[in-house]
């Protein structure tokens, strides 16, 4: 399917950076969080009423994405893209993930749906703010004005930014291939993604270890790890290959 695929779209939830040591949004609350729940901690509501705690919480995750390295799964996803651009066949990759990996596994074609732990907002000016020096000195960190930064992240109860909604869209509409990878399908509208594309006629392919709530409406259901499977699916579709991030010589 892969090798003949013209439109290609990728979603890609928490389990595809498990491999990298990123604990997965459901059991992201080890150690020191353990008493806390994402759910509570991910909301404005959170965030107002503790903004401390909320932002404690973003920057020890941002720290631990930094300290991660992208795994087999990352690095066959970014060679599906180099393939496919390599045959001007169209790839796009959704990712619900804000922890950068991706990118540093050298796809360039990503849409961060719920933005990244690297994007930090001031909360009056809405003035982005990247690459800030990790750990914070004080919590909430805050602009040299003095106003509170907020992480720029997706929360519970907040709308998608609306480019991510119309590009995901848009190639949803028209992807004859959509792969749903380390993803509960649990959280919309990203959960509805894979039913947007059968409606499209494509072809639809799971792959997660457990079963979830997309697994018996996809076409293949693939009960494996997305980095002990990618590579394979990789091999098998565009032969024996390097998975180097890009910029090394694949
Ligand atoms: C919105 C960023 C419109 C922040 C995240 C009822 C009540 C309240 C709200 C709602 C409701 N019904 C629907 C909603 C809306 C809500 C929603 O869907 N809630 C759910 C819980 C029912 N959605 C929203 O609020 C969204 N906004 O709808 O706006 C709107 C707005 C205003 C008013 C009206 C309408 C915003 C959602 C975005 C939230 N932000 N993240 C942060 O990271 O802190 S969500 C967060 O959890 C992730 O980003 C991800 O999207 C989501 C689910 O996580 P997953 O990535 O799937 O990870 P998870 O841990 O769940 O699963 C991991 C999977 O990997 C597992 O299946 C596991 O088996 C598998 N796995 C493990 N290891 C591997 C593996 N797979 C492969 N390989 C492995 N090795």
């Amino acid at each position: 399917m892969l090798a003949d695929a013209r439109r290609v779209v990728v979603l890609t939830g928490a389990g595809v950076s498990a491999e990298s040591k990123i604990p997965t949004f459901r059991d992201a609350m080890e150690g020191l969080w353990a008493s806390f729940d994402p759910q509570s901690l991910a909301t404005p509501e959170g965030f107002a009423a503790d903004p401390e705690t909320v932002t404690r919480w973003y920057d020890f995750r941002r720290m631990k994405c930094r300290e991660a390295e992208p795994n087999p799964g990352h690095l066959a996803l970014a060679r599906i893209e180099r393939e496919l651009e390599s045959r001007s066949r169209d790839f796009i990759l959704l990712t619900q993930n804000v922890d950068g990996l991706h990118r540093r596994a050298g796809n360039r074609s990503v849409v961060e749906l719920h933005g990244s732990l690297e994007v930090w907002r001031c909360v009056e000016t809405g003035q982005e703010f990247r690459d800030l020096p990790a750990p914070f000195d004080t919590y909430p960190p805050r602009t040299d004005r003095g106003t509170m930064l907020r992480p720029g992240v997706v929360w519970f109860g907040e709308m998608l930014p609306p480019e991510a909604i119309e590009t995901a869209g848009e190639r949803l509409d028209a992807c004859d291939l959509f792969f749903s990878i380390g993803t509960s399908a649990t959280v919309y509208p990203a959960a509805g993604f894979s039913d947007l594309a059968r409606a499209a006629g494509a072809k639809t392919v799971e792959i997660n270890p457990d079963a979830t709530p997309a697994s018996r409406h996809v076409d293949e259901s693939v009960r494996a790890r997305a980095g002990a499977v990618l590579p394979q699916i990789v091999e098998l579709a565009f032969g024996a290959g390097n998975a180097s991030p890009r910029g090394g010589n694949g």
